[in-house]
């Protein structure tokens, strides 16, 4: 029988080691028994489970890979869901997806428990799995439905972004190519696998490559600088907020500890960042550092990765440099005209087999973000000296905060709920660490009153950490254009004059 190609390789990678973590390492052939496990509970003595959307919520390791390809085998969608998630936006994700059963693991299994008995969604725990199946799996078509991702955007919910198999191969072999993986590799893993970052770019193209991957619960520096200092590594892949913070934390050391970590990635292959504009400062800074240029690329959940600066050749600070291999990349100006000269900014609009097929029940969105064929990514680029530098975004309610892509109006939204907030703008402020911070201007019911501290207490069991304002400006009025519609560019100048 055919397997899905992830599969077939990990068979013939065998005994080598996948995935390594506290708990020991665990080999390719580990990999896919257990994936088969999976399958088989899933299947349940049906023949395919034919696209249904199965959800997880499982920390970084053998048991999150296991079950995204047990998820895969058995026919179905895989829905990643997220370790800092609030209950209200699992249960948003849950719903949207139609989630028919989620796996969890024995440690997150009470989170989902109440949620799942309310939704009847079936809740399979991973550690309670047999040991063994004879279960015949069924034959996966390449165009089937692989996985949905949720994503912030312009609209106040976050929409799920459906990828196939054949897209994710597209994403994986485009990067694996560009990149120049190999099975010597070793990454560590601390992004997290509910966003496309950490899923494709670090833990698929590592098993693709029979790779190894160091999976860590989540990002801590002690043990990424101890790691680096072992020369763990030989590829390292992170948001800009992470290199801030190492750079910080680096130039806090002695000589002699900062010169043990340094050689360990002055020794890496390759060190690459993305999901956020690096600034050139940051680029420069880490040259000086380690001596490792690091190589900038863009990408978005609707399109995997698309403009990278080259592996071999000039990686330029403030740039992410031409498309990857199979990326048709197109720059349109607002009245529609591709603008592809050099020092025309214009919107990026991509095509190709890496993008994706549509927003999960989302019929007219996925239409409207296509213009012929071409996906729209509401990012502007400008070409200079023949490679793109991104300039923005055209949407001031799309906030890039540690590398997540946060809603305005979703926040707005949850805001709303509280019993002293007459009236909110959510806007993303420059912020050195996080690239934006969350920020909220207010208009409160009168007599009230509220100060961030308790604003961010009542936040927490609503919204995700990094949902959560950092700044508050309390106002009497906010700025409104002619049609009465609170102007966002003035609310972000009110904030950046306080
Ligand atoms: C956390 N904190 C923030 C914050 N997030 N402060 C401001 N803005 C934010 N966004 C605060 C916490 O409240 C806490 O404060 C302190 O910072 C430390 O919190 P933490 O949770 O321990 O932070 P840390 O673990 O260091 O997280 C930083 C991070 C994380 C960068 C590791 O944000 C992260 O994993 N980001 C990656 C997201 C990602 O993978 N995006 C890719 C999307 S895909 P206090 O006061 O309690 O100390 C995509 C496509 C593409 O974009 O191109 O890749
Ligand atoms: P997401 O929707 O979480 O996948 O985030 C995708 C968005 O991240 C893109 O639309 C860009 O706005 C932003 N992004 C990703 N990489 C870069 C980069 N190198 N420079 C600037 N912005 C980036």
């Amino acid at each position: 029988m055919k397997q899905l190609p992830i599969i077939e390789r990990a068979l013939t990678h065998g005994e080598r080691v996948a995935v390594r973590t506290e708990n020991g390492e665990h080999t390719y052939r580990e990999l896919v028994v257990g994936s088969e496990i999976v399958a088989a509970v899933l299947l349940d003595g049906t023949q395919d489970v034919q696209e249904a959307r199965i959800a997880f919520l499982l920390p970084p390791g053998e048991r999150y890979i296991q079950t995204q390809w047990g998820i895969w085998r058995a026919g179905g969608i895989a829905v990643p869901l997220s370790l800092s998630a609030a209950d209200q936006e699992l249960e948003y994700a849950l719903e949207d997806a139609q989630a028919s059963a989620v796996v969890v693991s024995r440690e997150l299994a009470e989170k989902l428990q109440a949620i799942c008995q309310t939704n009847g969604i079936r809740v399979l725990n991973v550690d309670d799995l047999p040991r063994a199946s004879a279960q015949t799996l069924p034959e996966i078509d390449p165009h089937r439905r692989a996985m949905i991702l949720y994503t912030s955007g312009t609209t106040s919910k976050p929409k799920g972004v459906v990828t196939t198999h054949a897209c994710i191969q597209a994403q994986i072999e485009s990067l694996i190519q560009a990149w120049g993986w190999q099975s010597a590799d070793r990454i560590p893993l601390f992004l997290p696998l509910h966003h496309i970052h950490g899923i494709i770019n670090a833990m698929s193209c590592a098993l693709w490559s029979a790779a190894e991957i160091e999976a860590f619960p989540s990002f801590d520096r002690e043990t990424i600088f101890r790691r680096v200092a072992d020369h763990a590594y030989t590829v390292f892949m992170a948001v800009p907020t992470i290199y801030v913070k190492l750079i910080e934390a680096l130039e806090s050391l002695s000589v002699d500890e900062r010169t043990r970590i340094v050689t360990g990635f002055a020794d890496m292959r390759l060190m690459i960042s993305g999901s956020a504009a690096l600034p050139a400062s940051v680029h420069e800074k880490w040259f000086e550092l380690t001596g490792q240029k690091l190589l900038e690329r863009y990408g978005m959940t609707e399109i995997g990765m698309a403009i990278s600066n080259p592996y071999l050749g000039e990686r330029r600070p403030g740039a992410v440099g031409l498309p990857l291999p199979g990326v048709e990349i197109r720059l349109q100006d607002e009245s529609g005209i591709s603008v592809n000269g050099e020092g025309v900014p214009g919107e990026i609009q991509v095509r190709g087999p890496n993008v994706f097929s549509e927003y999960w029940r989302r019929d007219q969105a996925t239409r409207e973000s296509f213009v012929d064929g071409w996906f729209r990514t509401g990012d502007m680029a400008v070409i200079e000296r023949g490679y793109y530098r991104i300039l923005g975004r055209s949407s001031v309610d799309i906030i890039k905060s540690g590398g997540y892509k946060l809603s305005a109006l979703e926040i707005e939204a949850s805001l709303m709920d509280h019993p002293a907030i007459d009236q909110c703008a959510v806007v993303g402020v420059p912020d050195e660490t996080w690239g934006e911070t969350v920020a909220v201007a207010l208009v409160l019911k009168p007599e009230d009153e509220l100060d961030l501290e308790s604003l961010r207490h009542w936040c927490q069991d609503r919204i995700s950490p990094y949902k959560i304002p950092r700044k508050l400006l309390v106002v009497d009025e906010l700025p409104r254009n002619a049609m009465g519609k609170i102007t966002k560019p003035a609310v972000i100048k009110l904030f950046l004059r306080t």
